[in-house]
């Protein structure tokens, strides 16, 4: 990832971010960062790039011509999303890290003085954004917590590619209190259950801990977290037939876009997905019309799907949604299965043509595909989709019916499991194969029909 930061004080963010985690990404180059230095740019011969506001008022504005001429030197006539940090900006949340540790190229514009002059933002800002409700006096210090916050998220920066999933805001809870040794410090015993080694009584103590923690601390993320668990109940009295909405909101994927009642909206941003349910036709139209901009729209109410097909969405796929709802593990029987890596992403998408390549790569990215092989060679694959139903799942032609897809669904299965998921996946309903493995591995069938269209981005 390549970050550049324009600023009247480069050296700020760079003795800043040297000595961090984020300045030895740098060394390690997985990531590039480079300040510029607006004043480097002025066509002042003082060096000047301020002056006074008009229309009068407190304090000096950077002007425009500086601040674009930095810009263009940085972006290289490339479409590179900006960021204009400012306390008049979008709050910035876990979710906008995520969303831009994506990106291949960020510009962070810091202002100082008064701000800048409203023009030049216009032309090269993407995105407003603010640390927080206090000022300060420049974007400096809040371009560094959001380079932070972003580059951690980047593959190899930190060691442990799964501490990310397990911290606060995950699942709108704060993170549950810590202890390491000793067992008694100023007289102060750690948690009896944590030396238990009673691995689901730890869980619970955790969960419980967080959701007091949440309560006392952020009565406004516990608000939210109230409102999903309810929902999620609710969706659990057809728990086969909605287990697709139920696991993309306890997995902590989904949003509750919008509710009324049995209207519902849930969003994956970062799948890009929409999952909506309605009461009757009209609802539908209603929900159809706050549908934000998704690739993928789920819907399992064929009168819903007829509102949305009608509305301009086009149908991709009728499947059958299945889930397994037992808690223990299932037996692999074929044991050379692991986890892929970026190296695999040409075999995969080269095996498997519902998707785009980049798409594949991201999977195997969030370690969320494995492969079977057969010493050296691969000989297939299954893997979790983004918005969490199984699916991907391929075996070379000369290794089928000996057991290997259901090797790997075992695998998969387990692997959800550990992470107290429960599995599902979407079969299209002319793949009679597919649906005799869900089948013999005891999933349950739902009794509609899933539907997947494609949204108006596509
Ligand atoms: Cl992004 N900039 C400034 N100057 N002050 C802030 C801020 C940003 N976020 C909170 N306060």
């Amino acid at each position: 990832m390549k970050l550049h930061v324009l600023t009247l004080f480069p050296e700020m963010i760079l003795q800043g971010l040297a000595p961090s985690i984020i300045g030895r990404a740098v060394e390690k180059k997985i990531i590039s960062l480079d300040a510029v230095n607006i004043r480097d740019y002025t066509l002042d011969k003082h060096g000047k790039v301020d002056d006074y506001t008009y229309g009068g008022g407190a304090g000096m504005l950077m002007q425009a011509q500086p601040v674009y001429d930095a810009w263009k030197a940085a972006s290289g006539g490339k479409k590179i999303r900006t960021i204009y940090l400012t306390p008049q900006g979008t709050p910035f949340t876990q979710n906008l890290a995520k969303e831009l540790a994506k990106e291949e190229e960020l510009i962070f514009l810091c202002g100082h003085y008064e701000g800048i002059d409203e023009r030049v933002l216009e032309e090269v800002v993407t995105d407003f954004v603010s640390i927080g409700d206090y000022v300060l006096t420049g974007g400096e210090l809040p371009a560094m917590v959001m380079i932070d916050a972003v580059a951690r998220l980047v593959p190899g920066v930190l060691g442990n590619d799964t501490s990310a999933e397990e911290e606060s805001f995950h699942n709108d809870l704060l993170e549950y209190p810590q202890y390491s040794r000793p067992e008694s410090w100023h007289e102060k015993r750690v948690p009896e259950v944590l030396l238990s080694g009673n691995h689901a009584k730890i869980m619970k103590w955790r969960l419980e801990q967080s959701e007091t923690r949440t309560l006392r601390f952020r009565p406004d993320l516990y608000e939210k977290y109230r409102e999903k668990q309810h929902l999620i109940k609710q969706l659990s009295k057809d728990k086969r037939n909605n287990i697709h909405m139920m696991e993309s909101l306890s997995r902590g994927k989904g949003e509750i876009l919008y509710r009324d009642g049995n209207n519902l909206i849930i969003f994956d941003r970062e799948a890009s997905t929409c999952m909506l349910k309605a009461e009757k036709t009209e609802t539908a139209t209603k929900l159809s019309e706050r549908l934000p901009e998704a690739k993928w729209i789920i819907v399992n109410q064929e009168f819903v799907k007829e509102v949305l097909v009608t509305a301009g969405y086009g149908l991709w796929g009728e499947c059958n949604q299945y889930l397994y709802t037992a808690k223990e593990s299932l037996p692999v029987r074929y044991k050379a299965i692991r986890s892929l890596t970026t190296e695999d992403v040409p075999y995969v998408s080269s095996r498997y043509k519902h998707d785009t390549e980049e798409y594949i790569r991201e999977r195997i990215l969030a370690g969320e595909i494995y492969g079977a092989f057969d010493g050296d060679r691969q000989i297939g694959f299954i893997g979790l989709h983004n918005e969490g139903s199984m699916g991907l799942l391929y075996v070379e032609e000369e290794y089928r019916r000996q057991g290997i897809a259901e090797s790997l669904e075992a695998f998969c299965i387990n692997r959800c499991l550990e992470k107290g998921w429960t599995p599902y996946g979407h079969v299209l309903t002319d793949n009679t194969a597919s649906e005799k493995l869900q089948d013999k591995l005891r999933f349950y069938k739902a009794s509609q029909s899933i539907y997947w269209l494609s949204g108006k981005t596509h």
